[in-house]
């Protein structure tokens, strides 16, 4: 009986004062982020905004934090709305330094305190703050693969080298993210001297090496946007790094052929084998098992992508 009693009474008073909590209830406090990126040496800067009543000034507790180091000297720990206010401006000074590769992110969270709640979903803005002491990408970047046309040729980032970083560009980052030409490089008859052509739509880390790449070679440039912000490019070396690109064999680079099964008949031996990908055509030679090795005693032909299966005539 008691305990009933007791949530009468809660009820009772819940019930008298529906309108009170909203009157009382405090400004809810937001940050958004102003311009972002900066260049150090110019200030960060966050607008907050209050909702409710804005006639009474209002003090917000905040921090600022980076995961660089460009912040000058220390970051105040609270903004106040002026009496009248939705809006209070907050900056936080950044140093123009001689130090290359130290771009930072400043981030202002905004704290709990008296008189206002926090909006859960704009807590806390961050401003990109690039360096602008930029050294510039180096390589070496190499081309891997064989110099042959008809076969896949490579670079590979890894051999990227950039102070300010390269993190966004190898994770994809937009914006950010790496680009890709390639060049053939050819001599012309007239002065023998090199020349060098934009190939068109080469535009990936790998590239298929196709006729008009015989007896040339190839360049690619990377370029991508390092971690403070600058555009880079870096050139790889000539590949290939002696000679030129020859004629690619279109057997070479194909699979073994396996599957292979041979079914002797009446006079005649069929054999058949798993279709090879790529293959143009296919060479049979067969030997006697009773000759005890030595290829040759006969050859048979099929060319083009129906050969899967044939016969030859047993002499
Ligand atoms: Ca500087
Ligand atoms: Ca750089």
């Amino acid at each position: 009986m008691r305990a009933a009693a007791v949530l009468a009474a809660f009820a009772a008073v819940f019930a008298a004062n529906p309108g009170a909590s909203e009157a009382t209830a405090p400004p809810t406090v937001s940050i958004t982020a102003g311009t972002s990126p900066v260049t150090e040496g110019e200030a960060a800067t966050f607008t907050l905004e209050r909702t409710g009543d804005t006639a009474a000034a209002l003090t917000v507790a905040l921090s600022v934090t980076e995961d660089g180091a460009v912040l000058s000297g220390t970051p105040a720990t609270e903004v106040v709305f002026a009496a009248g206010s939705a809006t209070a401006g907050f900056s936080v000074g950044t140093e123009d330094d001689e130090v290359s590769g130290d771009g930072s992110v400043v981030t202002v969270s905004l704290a709990a305190g008296t008189g206002y709640a926090v909006d859960a979903n704009a807590a806390a803005a961050a401003v990109t703050v690039n360096g602008d002491n930029n050294t510039p990408t180096s390589g070496p970047l190499e081309i891997a693969g064989t110099p042959k046309t008809w076969t896949d040729v490579t670079v590979s980032t890894e051999g990227v080298e950039d102070p300010e970083g390269n993190t966004r560009a190898e994770s994809g980052q937009p914006g950010y993210a790496y680009e890709y030409q390639w060049f053939r490089w050819y001599r012309k008859f007239v002065n023998g001297e090199w020349h060098v052509e934009e190939i068109a739509r080469a535009t990936q880390s790998t590239y298929r090496l196709r006729g008009e790449e015989r007896y040339k070679r190839v360049q690619v440039r990377v370029r991508f946007v390092d971690d403070a912000g600058n555009a880079e490019e870096v050139m790889s070396k000539v590949f290939p790094r002696r000679g030129i690109i020859t004629e690619g064999n279109a057997w070479e680079p194909l699979d073994q052929v396996t599957g292979v099964a041979v079914t002797p008949g009446d006079g005649a031996l069929e054999v058949s084998w798993t279709q090879v990908s790529g293959a143009l055509g296919y060479l049979v030679r067969w030997k006697s098992e009773a000759d005890g090795g030595g290829l040759g005693d006969g050859r048979g032909g099929w060319r083009g992508g129906g050969g899967r299966r044939g016969a030859a005539e047993w002499g």
